[in-house]
């Protein structure tokens, strides 16, 4: 297939038979027949009781009873969008996978992102980690890159995977809280189990709060193998990297956003790519030889940790573009299946046991989600590619398979469908020897659960410590539990003694000299923190600079939503001005007023407003923008929400620029005392303003910011 910017792939097309249109058409039941009244039941008489034999009431009526299916036990909230992948250049010396060594391909993908612990309909911008799910619809089968937007896990092996989730869910006597890790039950099993402090740490990170979902990473987290041509592997770990940099909003902002707009993320993957402005992420590869297996101060089968780019750089193979919004929201986002488990010739699993647990879980839980063994069939989960063998029948069968045999091997059926030969393209295992006793236990290379978490917050840049700081101070402050307070903080003590000193303070607690040590296996053998102290020999580096998000891309602001304060008599000249700039640059422009329908400028021109001042929030925006003129700035004086519009933004360390007599209304909020700030533009050209929207926020104003009462 040519390689072009296309909405038209071969999967899209493959949907494309299974979307139905009823522009101009007659409305029917399910069985093809004509309705003309979807009103009105049947009854006896005007006023009568309905009768039994209404059809098309029962009909109705069933089809909506029904009409919900399990949520998805972990991920339940998420938002998906069709595109794909395209690959740089070969990595055949690692790779046969045709997805890897072919870039002449286009091939379809589609992907979702999630929070984890929030229900469908929970808030967008609640404090967690991000589902990354990328389904790949290659030639050779589906490959589902099932990951996070950080790339490590909570645990290590896949057996306390559900102790983790009823940890984190509503605590199950109250069914409180929802989307949130802020609570005992939480905290009461992360203090006991140290192997979670590291993702922990990078969920009290900026990163659990996502400015966008397309400006956030994505990991496999896993090491998976690469196989060659020879059967050679190489262990490799995926990465995502967003074209447009990695941002966060803070706190303050999320929680107000969770309020403003609860699809907050939802609504800007899906603006976006109606706008045109595709979202797109460079994929990217960290190599690891066979050989150098054991090289590293921690076990590449460890989830709990990850390989530093400083160590093992990553190599940039590809790139996925996202260009379609789905056409239905249950069709295609909640009934696709993500399968770690599917995988394609040239990738393969390594023994990392969280990993081989997922293989079991994930084809599991679509039995009851999706309700029958033919899930594989549902429009959005089918292959690209021909489907056949002697799986048969089971609830909703889709196919219509030929033919007197069902079995293999037959003679019957013609020796059909017969096995494909290796020159085929036939699927293999990884012939990985292994000699070793049936053993319940945990490797011990994988006792060192302090190292990673500290090298994570060195780091970080002193902003984003404080934020973690405030993050800690924030969940452990919801906690109730002095006990489990307490034994947080002398765990993250073990991580930075500053940092647990300042989050002490906060909860106006001390850092405990010690903490009971497990009685028993009882509470749990993790809970011997010694035994997880860092080993003495280190390789860890001072800093990993891919961390931190201050080292992330700043070129660009596109997509970035800038609320522009206006009212009749606005100056022309300073908004036309402005709106070029920052339009040429892709930058979304919003009209805000004092009311909805249109404002008049000062050429006597009618404006569309985007939103009335009481529909919208300053959280909702990038950056402000005040043009000139009085009788416009009079008039937003008069609305004091434009204030406090103006102070939150400040507040959240945004841009902000105004013209002429913008200024004034600048003299009304908490910005009047900080004009020289370096991201306040007072009568500026637009570029300097252009500029500090794409280094998203001036953090240098975090301490002055913190003291607006907004
Ligand atoms: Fe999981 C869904 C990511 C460990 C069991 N998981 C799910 C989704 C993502 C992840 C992104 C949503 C997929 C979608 O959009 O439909 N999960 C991860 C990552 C893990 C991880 C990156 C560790 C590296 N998960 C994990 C373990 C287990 C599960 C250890 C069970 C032993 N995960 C599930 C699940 C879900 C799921 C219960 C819920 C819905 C689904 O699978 O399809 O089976």
């Amino acid at each position: 297939m040519a390689k072009q910017k296309t909405t038209t792939t071969e999967k899209s097309k493959d949907l494309k038979q299974f979307e139905k249109d009823a522009e101009n058409q007659v409305m029917t039941t399910n069985q093809g027949l004509k309705v003309n009244d979807t009103n009105n039941s049947l009854k006896a008489g005007e006023r009568g009781s309905t009768l039994l034999e209404d059809f098309l009431l029962r009909e109705k009526i069933t089809h909506f009873d029904h009409e919900r299916i399990p949520e998805r036990i972990v991920h339940a909230r998420g938002s998906a969008a069709h595109g794909y992948f395209e690959l740089y250049n070969s990595i055949e010396k690692y790779s046969k996978a045709g997805i890897f060594t072919d870039t002449k391909r286009i091939t379809p993908v589609f992907a979702r992102f999630s929070t984890v612990a929030g229900s469908k309909g929970s808030a967008d911008l609640a404090r967690d980690v991000r589902g990354f799910a990328v389904k790949f619809y290659t030639q050779e089968g589906t490959w589902d890159l099932v990951g996070n937007n950080m790339p490590i896990f909570f645990i290590q092996d896949a057996m306390k995977f559900p102790d983790l989730i009823h940890s984190v869910k509503p605590e199950p006597n109250k069914e409180i809280p929802q989307a949130a890790s802020a609570h005992d039950t939480f905290y009461d099993f992360i203090s006991r189990s140290t192997e979670t402090l590291h993702n922990q740490i990078w969920v009290m990170s900026d990163r659990a709060i996502p400015r966008s979902l397309r400006m956030m990473e994505g990991f496999g987290i896993h090491t998976f193998r690469l196989i060659n041509e020879k059967g050679e592997s190489h262990f490799v770990k995926f990465h995502w990297k967003p074209l447009l940099g990695v941002h966060s909003v803070t706190w303050d902002e999320a929680v107000k956003i969770n309020g403003a707009d609860a699809d907050f993320h939802r609504r800007d993957l899906w603006d976006a790519i109606e706008a045109g402005q595709y979202p797109e992420w460079e994929l990217g590869i960290q190599v690891v030889a066979e050989e150098d297996e054991h090289k590293f101060e921690f076990d590449l089968l460890d989830p709990t940790k990850l390989i530093p780019e400083e160590l093992v750089p990553v190599e940039i193979i590809g790139k996925m573009t996202l260009n379609r919004n789905p056409e239905n929201f249950f069709a295609e986002t909640e009934q696709v299946a993500f399968l770690p488990g599917h995988i394609v010739p040239g990738i393969d699993f390594t023994n990392d046991p969280l990993l081989q647990g997922r293989l079991f879980s994930y084809r599991d839980t679509q039995l009851s989600r999706l309700g029958s063994p033919n899930f594989h069939q549902i429009p959005i989960n089918r292959p690209i590619g021909e489907v056949h063998n002697n799986q048969r029948d089971g609830h909703m069968q889709m196919d219509i398979p030929k033919g007197q045999t069902a079995y293999f091997p037959n003679s019957l059926g013609g020796g059909c469908p017969h096995l494909a030969k290796m020159s085929e393209g036939a699927f293999t295992s990884y012939e990985e020897r292994v000699d070793a006793k049936k053993i319940r236990t945990r490797s011990e290379s994988f006792n060192d659960h302090f190292s990673q978490p500290a090298l994570f917050y060195r780091s970080l840049a002193d902003w984003e410590k404080q934020h973690v700081a405030e993050a800690y101070t924030f969940e452990l402050g919801k906690c109730t539990q002095k006990s489990v307070k307490e034994r947080m903080l002398w765990l993250i003590a073990q991580i930075d003694k500053d940092l647990s000193q300042k989050v002490a303070e906060g909860l106006g607690l001390n850092i405990p000299d010690t903490i009971e040590q497990p009685i028993n296996q009882a509470i749990g053998a993790d809970a011997d923190v010694k035994k997880h102290q860092p080993p003495k020999k280190k390789n860890y580096l001072d800093k990993d600079k891919a961390l931190s998000q201050a080292h992330t891309k700043f070129n660009s602001i596109a997509t970035r939503q800038i609320a522009v304060l206006v009212s009749d008599g606005f100056s022309m000249k300073d908004f036309s001005t402005m709106k070029k700039a920052l339009e040429k640059e892709n930058a979304m422009v919003k009209l805000i007023a004092p009311h909805g329908g249109t404002v008049v400028c000062d050429e006597h021109m009618e404006h569309q407003v985007d939103a009335a001042i009481m529909t919208t929030e300053s959280v909702l925006f990038d950056a402000i923008y005040i043009p000139g003129g009085k009788t416009a700035i009079d008039k937003l004086l008069e609305e004091a929400k434009f204030k406090k519009f103006v102070n939150e933004a400040f507040k959240h360390c945004k841009a902000i620029a105004v013209d002429n007599e913008g200024e004034h209304l600048l003299d009304k909020t908490f910005v009047a005392d900080y004009k020289d700030d370096k991201t306040v533009f007072i009568n500026k050209k637009p570029k300097a303003f252009i500029d500090a929207i794409s280094k998203h926020r001036n953090w240098d104003r975090m301490e002055i910011a913190a003291q607006v009462p907004a």
